[in-house]
Parts: C-alpha cells; structure tokens; sequence
C-alpha cells in the first residue's frame, strides 16, 4: 500500500475533507512512493484552532519544562537515527551518508541547543534614577514556518527549536516535494509536545502555503526557499506588518589565492561545490582562482571531482546522488545547455547521469565544471542551485572583490588565503552574510546565519531566532 502524508493538527494526524492529493517521487528511482494531502482553507482554520487553544499551555510553562520538552524531542531524533535518515535519503534522492552523518545529527544538535538557550535567554532589566525597566521577552503567538526541499528536516528543525523555546505555537508547511520527515517529526512530538504546539498543513505553496502566511492569526513568518517566492511573501505581508524572517537563494563564491595551502582547498571546493548535489544554499557554485595557480587548481579540481561517482543514494559508500525532481533536474539541465549557448568551456559532466539498476530512471545528473564564461553571464549570475560550477581566473584582489561581489545575491563567501591582513581586507570588502577563512560551512550554532542582498531579510540561529521569535515589551516602574 502506497504511503499518505496526513497533515497533523492539535496532535493527532488528520486528511483533507476533500480528496486532493500530491504524488511523492523517489527521485533515485523517478517512480512516484507516496502521496501528501493537499490542505485548504478548512484545515488551516483547525490548524489556527489548535495552535490558539495551546497558546494556555505553552505560556504556562516554565523556561526549565520547555527545555525539557524540547530536550526529549531531541533523545527520540537520536534514538531514531538510523530511520529518520533513511526516510531523508529516500525522499530526497540524497546519500544516506549524508542524512545519517550530517544532517539528522545536526537536527537533534537544534533541538538540544534552542533546550539550552531556552532556559538561559533572558529579559532584561536596565535600572533608572526615576525608574526601573523591565524588557519582557514573550511569545509572539502562533508562527508560520516555512521550509523548502534540500534539508528538509534541518532547517526545519533550525525554525520549530527557536519557536517553541520562546513558548510560541507553530504551524509548519514543509516542501510538498519532500514531506516525508517533517510527517515523522510530527509522530515523535506526540506525548512530548501538548496537543497544538506543533501542526503542519502540508500541499502546494502558491495554495496552501499562501493562505497560511496571510492568514491573521499568524503574527510571524519564517521562510526558506527562493528569491522569487520569499519577494511574493514580504509584498504580501508588508501591509500586515509581521514579523518576516527570510533566508534566500545564493550565488556564492570561493576567492582561492595562491598563497593558500593548496590542497586543502581544492579538497573544500569539491564539497563546497558538490555536497547534496549543490542542493545547499551555501554551496560554492562560483570558483575565483588567482591566475598564477589557475592552470594547476583546475587540472587538480577536475580530476578530484571526477571521482564523485553518481550512485544509489540508499548506498553508504555513495557521495553524490540525485536531484529532489524531475522538474529540478529538466532546470539544472536547462541551465548547463545555457551555459554551453554562452560560450562556456565544459570541463566535466553536462549530463544527465546514468546509474544502473533499480536508479537506471532516477534524477541524476553528473558533476559539472564549465570556465571561459564571462561574469555578465547567466551561468555566474543566476541561482542553479545543482551541480554545476563555474571557474574564473583573477588578477589582483581588487578584480576578485569585485567578482565576488557582482550578483544580486549575498549570502556567504569562502576565501583561501594564508595573509592574515588580506583575509581581514576581503572580509570587510565581500558584501555578504557570512565569511569562512580558509574553511567553508563551518557551522556553529550560537551564530547569526543569513544574507544580505536578494539572499534575504534578518538571521537565524543562536540569540538572533530567540529574538525573532519572541516579542519584545518595556515596563518602566517608577522608584
Ligand atoms: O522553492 P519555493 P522551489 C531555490 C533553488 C530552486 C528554486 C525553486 O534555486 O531551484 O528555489 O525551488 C513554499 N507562499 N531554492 O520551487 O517555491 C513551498 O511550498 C508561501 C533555494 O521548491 O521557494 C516550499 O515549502 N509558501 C533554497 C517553500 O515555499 C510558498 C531552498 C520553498 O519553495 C509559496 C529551496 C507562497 N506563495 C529552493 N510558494 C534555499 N535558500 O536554501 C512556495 N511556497
């Protein structure tokens, strides 16, 4: 019998009164696994029920009982390891390696530390001759939380841990292209959240994923996905005026100087520029390489990519995998015929992958490398968001800033040098979010994660989602 995603509300799972329905792809396989309900505007109404009739609870509680809450959430994730991230692999196309060491890992780590923060986040008190004020920190209400297809349980995690630490009730519409964990996360809640802390209304995002960001019992919004739909929210809500938090798409670069130990960042390219198929926002998908090195980088970055054999992602011995869709891999095809039309110079891939076996009509497409492609490019300006990078020769850092620089985009940037002053130059210089030296997608959890530019509004992460999460109120008591 074919698996159905029911959406989950007030802590119990329950269908569409209609009977629409999504299909759900394996996409290593391309053959459709499962199903996801459609939701409309009547389950979002007992959704915003739920979540209102737990708001009691939820402000009942104290910052230790949420904590806890929130710390049993995460021993259930890690006990269920194992099949958490082979639900993630599956739905996704992605390497099980990935999901088991990576991601389902990181998911019980958001848990853990929004427990922590939970408990030591506090208001604030600034003492006055006339008066004392208090600055409450307190829930907003009910949330909206909005998350795409690429990590589809860890970023996720990155909004619910933060909402819930701050005493607010969630609705959650996960991508309808990977719902599979999100629906898994929902069966753990039960028995350690109260009945309405956590619901999700799963189906399309132009339907059902519209009416919940503007319905008005949603005070704030978090978002991730692209550019073009977190622009429709913020025109959408800004005559509301909610809280909106959005982390969008990137184009980012990796600045490479010659000065920079050598392999170790040609060994970070590779996974910056491949891990989860280049489905990450922060990947590297742009290569800046100063032009002394740059015959030897290529030569180098070529051939270690070239040993990232597409494979079936239920594998543990496989590193790279498929694309979530079939519509995601005829856009990432697309895209390399452009790059191709523009005159670029392919070095390795441009094709659909072949893998044999039981993924012979899976979503695949191979490692890519194109250079010879000017910067006014489509290939170096547009979001592809798969496994296709570019290379770039510069001159001077001057040039390489302004490479970097010049896209809509500002999420993160990587530079490779061993100049401590050039790195503080270029740090200062590169208009993004976030900077690695001589490291790339370092992640610790107390800092703030976003961009500037077309990748987004405000930062995730640490203090800054306790305080996007939580509203804010001064009591001034007169002495
Ligand atoms: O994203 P969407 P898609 C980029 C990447 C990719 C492209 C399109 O370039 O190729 O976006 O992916 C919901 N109101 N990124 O189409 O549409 C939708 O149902 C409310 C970058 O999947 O932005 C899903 O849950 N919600 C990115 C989520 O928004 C709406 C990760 C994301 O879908 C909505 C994913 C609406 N009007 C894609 N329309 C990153 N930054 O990590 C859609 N949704």
């Amino acid at each position: 019998m074919q698996t159905h995603f029911a959406n989950f509300i007030g802590g119990s799972f329950r269908d569409a009164q209609h009977d629409r329905r999504i299909a759900v792809d394996e996409p290593a396989t391309g053959k459709v696994y499962a199903s996801v309900c459609d939701a409309s505007r009547s389950e979002l109404a007992e959704a915003v029920a739920a979540a209102e009739s737990a708001q009691g609870a939820l402000r009942a509680m104290s910052p230790s009982e949420r904590a806890s809450m929130l710390y049993r959430l995460a021993d259930a994730i890690e006990r269920d390891l194992d099949q958490l991230a082979a639900i993630e692999s599956k739905d996704c196309g992605k390497p099980i390696t990935l999901a088991r060491q990576l991601e389902m890992p990181r998911v019980a780590a958001n848990f853990r530390f929004f427990a922590a923060l939970a408990e030591s986040f506090s208001s604030e008190a600034h003492a006055h001759p006339q008066a004392l004020n208090v600055t409450l920190r307190e829930p907003i209400g009910t949330v909206g939380c909005i998350s795409p297809w690429n990590l589809p349980l860890y970023l996720l995690s990155w909004k619910i841990a933060p909402a819930l630490a701050c005493g607010n009730a969630i609705i959650a519409k996960p991508s309808e292209v990977t719902p599979a964990s999100a629906n898994r996360l929902a069966e753990l809640s039960q028995g350690i959240l109260p009945p309405g802390a956590l619901n999700m209304v799963h189906g399309s995002g132009r339907g059902i994923g519209q009416q919940l960001v503007q319905h008005p019992a949603i005070k704030a919004v978090s978002f991730t996905g692209s550019t073009a739909t977190g622009s429709a929210i913020a025109q959408a809500l800004a005559p509301e005026f909610k809280k909106l938090s959005l982390e969008l798409g990137g184009k980012n670069a990796m600045l490479i100087f010659a000065d920079a130990d050598f392999d170790q960042a040609v060994h970070d390219a590779v996974r910056a520029a491949f891990s989860n198929q280049g489905q990450i926002c922060l990947c590297m998908p742009r290569l800046l390489i100063e032009r002394s090195i740059y015959r030897r980088f290529v030569d180098a970055f070529v051939a270690a990519a070239s040993l990232l054999k597409p494979g079936d992602p239920a594998d543990a011995n496989t590193r790279f995998a498929a694309l979530v869709s079939s519509a995601h891999q005829r856009k990432v095809l697309d895209a390399i015929a452009l790059a191709e039309h523009e005159g670029g110079r392919c070095l390795l891939g441009g094709q659909r992958a072949e893998v044999a076996g039981r993924c012979a009509e899976g979503y695949f497409v191979e490692p890519t490398i194109f250079d010879q492609l000017p910067q006014s490019a489509q290939t170096n300006q547009q979001e592809i968001f798969g496994p296709v990078v570019t290379l770039q020769p510069f001159d001077d850092e001057t040039t390489a800033i302004a490479l970097a620089n010049d896209t809509r985009y500002g999420l993160a940037s990587s530079v490779y040098t061993n100049n401590l002053p050039r790195a503080q130059r270029l740090a200062a210089a590169l208009q993004v979010g976030m900077v690695w030296i001589n490291c790339w997608m370092h992640r610790d959890l107390r800092t703030p994660f976003g961009g500037v530019k077309a990748s987004g509004l405000g930062r995730e992460g640490g203090t800054d989602a306790m305080r996007f999460f939580s509203e804010c109120k001064n009591i001034s008591f007169a002495r």
